[in-house]
């Protein structure tokens, strides 16, 4: 199943979509990026080098990736280098350069890799599990129902860590098998459109556009998207009190650092 890949354009601009959507963060979750990340992971990130490999595998490198993944790195303080070579001949170029964490992406997984403790995550676990976490920490929702959009490789991560959190999760998929596994292994609920119900917190997670409607969210809600496009139409965004929070990789790259250090 070949997952929705990044395009140069959406990296565009990567400073000043963080900075918008950590500024969104802060104001409807009470915390910023770092203070969530530090909260649900426990941990700080320290002075590790990362040391960033570009992969030709595939479809092949993405102009700016690598140099987006560098500027994200050195945001949240750590040191960072891409290699000069690609592939098998960079990886053995950052290690033998002594990386801390090794941070490389195909058209499948995207890693990061600490050598020191063994540790290793996936780009679709962490950013499911930080995206779901923002919607979970609305100031303003007024019960634990949540509603998930999506459960693919990142929806699924995403309803599992809110499950675990005792949040109550309604979420839906076209996909009929994403859905029965998300009901059978997490216990979740399904929610379709015809339901009556409302939700002050979505978690979207879909490659499509879209995906919410009007029928399904509370007059002030919050919605958290990694999702390329948008799930949110504009016009329901501007007619009701929504807030949006939607980055293309910053949120989800810090969230795999503080998962692994
Ligand atoms: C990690 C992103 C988030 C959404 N889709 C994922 C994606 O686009 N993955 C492909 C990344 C390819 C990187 C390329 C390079 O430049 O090294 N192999
Ligand atoms: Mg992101």
């Amino acid at each position: 199943m070949i997952m929705a890949l990044l395009t140069p354009e959406d990296l565009e601009n990567l400073e000043k979509q963080l900075e918008m959507s950590n500024e969104t963060v802060k104001r409807v979750t009470g915390s910023d990026l770092k203070e969530i990340c530090e909260s649900l992971y426990g941990t700080e990130l320290g002075s590790q080098t990362v040391g960033i490999i570009p992969i030709t595998a595939g479809n092949g490198v993405i102009s700016n990736f690598t140099s987006s993944l560098l500027y994200i790195v050195e945001y949240l303080g750590l040191k960072g280098f891409i290699s000069e070579h690609p592939d098998v001949t960079g990886y053995y170029e950052a290690v033998s350069a002594g990386a801390d964490i090794i941070m490389m992406a195909d058209d499948h997984i995207f890693t990061a890799h600490n050598l020191r403790n063994e540790k290793i995550i996936s780009n679709h676990v962490a950013t499911g599990v930080i995206y779901a976490e923002i919607a979970s920490k609305f100031k303003e929702a007024n019960s634990k129902d949540i509603l998930v959009i999506g459960l693919g490789r990142v929806g699924f991560a995403g309803a599992c860590h809110l499950v675990n959190n005792g949040f109550n999760v309604y979420a839906c998929d076209p996909n009929k098998e994403f859905l029965e596994k998300a009901v059978n292994e997490l216990g979740i609920k399904t929610y379709c459109g015809d339901d009556r119900k409302k939700f002050s917190m979505v978690f979207e997670a879909t490659p499509n556009a879209d995906t919410i409607t009007e029928g399904m969210i509370e007059e002030r809600c919050l919605v958290s998207t990694p999702g390329i496009p948008c799930g949110l139409p504009p016009e329901i965004g501007k007619k009701y009190r929504v807030d949006l929070v939607m980055e293309p990789l910053v949120i989800g790259v810090a969230s795999m650092l503080h998962s692994i250090i």
